[in-house]
């Protein structure tokens, strides 16, 4: 089936499941037994090994138990805040290239969380048909942990794509999206979130159990994940989209090459580009939301040597030989 722009549409910020309320008596009953976290100001709870919204963890197990993808959709994960946003936009524009020119692209009109919504976010909304109605070849994101994907994500032949981020930089990234968005948490001091953030309690924290489930899982079914880092995207985009295309059994022939379409599609996802086509749809919060500065290194301007390299020892410790 030709994808059709129009079954696109906008969809709100997954952190709106965070008020979501919670109908169904199965599930309060659940959350209410789970263990909850205090000071982060969005009540959170712990559901196998992962602190979660606590109103979104019903459309976590809404999924889990029914997704069921298709076997040429194509998956990207990530941790929040790990450059989510762009992989979606690099994944759809490299997947739909045939489809679209640069002059009429749907990035042009829609946000990239539009273009490949998460699969949490329907589910949580109760309005998983929606996915049903993109057709193929779907692109869709998560931010759920490896473990948490639904029995028939596991075994099916469908690529995932997961993108992470050196856990300082995406400190920093979480804290201003969370102070910003509708004030949520305008209390919490950037100390605040870092001690959070250490201890693993967090929205999807802690954040190494995440990459480590899917790297880990990487190791074993290179076929099934592919693991990017943000930051070696960010020294060689050319790079990153060829991987990509490869990956997903879409590659670049010869003269899709001669004619630099590779680093066309690495630019016309860049930064720069994106936030601008992005802001026409989204003015206010929701720019600074997805776009802030989109650089390596931004941790130096937050954290003290002591509180960089106590999350460095974090992160060797619990990662091993997998670096940033
Ligand atoms: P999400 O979890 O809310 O979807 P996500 O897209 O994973 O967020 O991460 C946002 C970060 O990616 C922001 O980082 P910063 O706060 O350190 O600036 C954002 O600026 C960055 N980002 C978004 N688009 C791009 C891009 N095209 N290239 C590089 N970085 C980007």
């Amino acid at each position: 089936m030709e994808v059709q722009e129009s079954n696109l549409r906008p969809c709100p910020p997954l952190i709106v499941v965070s008020k979501i309320e919670i109908t169904d008596s199965k599930y309060k009953k659940l959350i209410d037994s789970l263990p909850k976290e205090e000071r982060f100001p969005v009540g959170l709870r712990k559901y196998q090994g992962f602190w979660q919204f606590q109103n979104g963890i019903p459309g976590v197990l809404a999924m889990k138990e029914d997704f069921n993808p298709r076997p040429n959709d194509v998956i990207v994960s990530s941790f929040p805040k790990s450059g989510t946003t762009w992989l979606k936009a690099l994944t759809f524009t490299i997947m739909h290239r045939d489809k679209y020119t640069f002059s009429n692209h749907p990035l042009l009109k829609l946000s990239p969380h539009d273009c490949v919504p998460f699969i949490e976010l329907h589910y949580a909304l109760r309005d998983k048909q929606y996915l049903e109605t993109l057709p193929s070849p779907r692109v869709l994101g998560t931010h759920v942990p490896y473990s948490l994907l639904s029995d028939n994500t596991k075994i099916s032949t469908c690529p995932i794509i997961h993108i992470c981020r050196d856990p300082k930089d995406v400190i920093v990234s979480f804290w201003h999206m969370f102070t910003k968005f509708d004030g949520l948490m305008e209390s919490l001091s950037f100390e605040q979130m870092y001690e959070l953030f250490c201890e693993g309690r967090v929205h999807i924290g802690p954040v190494w159990d995440h990459v480590l489930e899917y790297y880990t899982k990487s190791l074993i079914s290179p076929k099934k994940i592919l693991i990017l880092k943000y930051e070696e995207m960010l020294k060689d985009p050319t790079n990153g989209v060829m991987r990509i295309a490869n990956f997903i059994g879409c590659p670049f022939s010869e003269e899709e090459m001669k004619s630099c379409l590779v680093e066309k599609i690495a630019e016309f996802c860049s930064f720069n580009k994106l936030r601008n086509f992005d802001i026409k749809q989204n003015e206010g919060n929701l720019k600074s939301y997805y776009y802030r500065k989109g650089i390596v290194g931004d941790w130096q301007n937050y954290m003290t040597p002591e509180m960089a390299n106590k999350l460095d020892e974090v992160t060797k410790e619990k990662l091993c030989d997998f670096t940033f």
